[in-house]
């Protein structure tokens, strides 16, 4: 392979990555892997050598393909790259790079515009599902000028919708893995969900700490950070995910009372660093538990009634809308808003062959 591989650098959200075409690099997981982690400058802290941001939310990369079906659909497989270990991960989901994965397809003409806003499928190669997407394009090309606003981002840029649909069980087979809505970890209660991102809903209260901490005083906490991560290596293999302790899921999130009139308020391990906001799907599986009777979170949040809510997630750096149906069987269509930037179009580098 040339050193030079075509690349293009985006805000997805309130996350940033590189985003490939899928032949544009190597089709063998292990040798793309590697590419992968040349790139980012992985591992290590700061990402030195790499385009790397040195935060798992800025370490990471969506590879874009054409579909086989419809024309107005694509492909996509997010990877996770880790910061400090030589692990490619794509146990996950990532709903904030999706934001830029409708824009990107049209920009390399994977996907025709189709008028004001151009609607992509995109099939999520990592669970099997899809998410439908809106870009605006109005004037033939993608615009990511607008007047939409998003927490944990300055400023204002054009909306991307996001629709998601039958989420549940994306990598665990079901929304409740072990078929309960409330477990025991470690004397700790949690809920083991997954409507889109596997999570270990617990409340903040009882690990000790308020839930409005900053991330930072969150991360400095070893003796809180020691006893997540030894209840999210036990709820691994009860959420049908085994062995995750080189794995990035499941997350990891502390609720507690809403602040700022929202539904709920949360801080959400990812799982070893504190996010500054909270993952889309991340967001919507909390937004599930919470709207569940009997799982964490139902009976500390507040609730609009009715079965179409509006679910304001709160998180260090604002909130999170959450638009979802609720029914029996869970919420099993909801909505976000969030906006995406191109930042670079070019080639990135290899440090050398490989
Ligand atoms: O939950 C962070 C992010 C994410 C993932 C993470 C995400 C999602 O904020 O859909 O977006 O939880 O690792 O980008």
């Amino acid at each position: 392979m040339s050193s030079g591989i075509p690349c293009m650098w985006m805000r997805g959200g309130t996350s940033k990555g590189a985003y490939f075409l899928a032949g544009d690099l190597p089709a063998d997981p292990e040798a793309r892997d590697a590419v992968l982690l040349n790139l980012m400058g992985s591992p290590d802290p700061r990402q030195i050598d790499g385009i790397g941001g040195g935060d798992p939310l800025t370490s990471k990369v969506a590879v874009v393909s054409r579909s086989a079906g419809d024309p107005a659909e694509v492909d996509y497989l997010f990877l996770q790259v880790f910061v400090d270990q030589a692990l490619v991960s794509d146990t996950q989901n990532c709903g904030n790079i999706l934001a830029g994965v409708g824009p990107f397809a049209i920009e390399r003409g994977l996907v025709a515009v189709s008028g004001e806003k151009t609607p992509v499928t995109v099939n999520m190669l990592n669970s099997g599902q899809r998410a439908k997407v809106s870009v605006a394009t109005p004037h033939g090309v993608v615009s990511y000028a607008g007047n939409a606003r998003i927490d944990g981002v300055p400023g204002v840029a054009a909306p991307v919708s996001i629709e998601f649909q039958e989420t549940a069980g994306s990598s665990c087979g079901a929304l409740f893995p072990t078929g309960h809505v409330r477990d025991t970890i470690q004397g700790i209660d949690v809920t083991l969900i997954d409507n889109g991102m596997p999570v270990v809903v617990m409340e903040a209260a009882q690990l000790g700490i308020r839930g409005q901490e900053s991330p930072a005083e969150l991360e400095a906490d070893h003796e809180l950070r020691d006893r997540l991560e030894a209840i999210r290596l036990e709820a691994g293999p009860l959420m049908n995910l085994g062995d995750v302790s080189q794995a990035s899921v499941p997350k990891l999130s502390l609720l507690s009372l809403p602040r700022n009139g929202g539904a709920i308020s949360t801080r959400t391990f990812i799982p070893h660093r504190c996010h500054k906001a909270i993952g889309v799907l991340g967001a919507i599986s909390v937004a599930t538990s919470i709207a569940t009777p009997g799982a964490i979170g139902n009976t500390l949040a507040v609730l609009p009634e009715g079965d179409s809510k509006i679910l304001s997630i709160e998180h260090p750096t604002g909130e999170m809308t959450v638009i979802c149906r609720v029914s029996e069987t869970g919420i099993n269509r909801s909505e976000v808003l969030r906006t995406a930037r191109k930042l670079m179009d070019g080639q990135v580098f290899l440090k050398s062959n490989l």
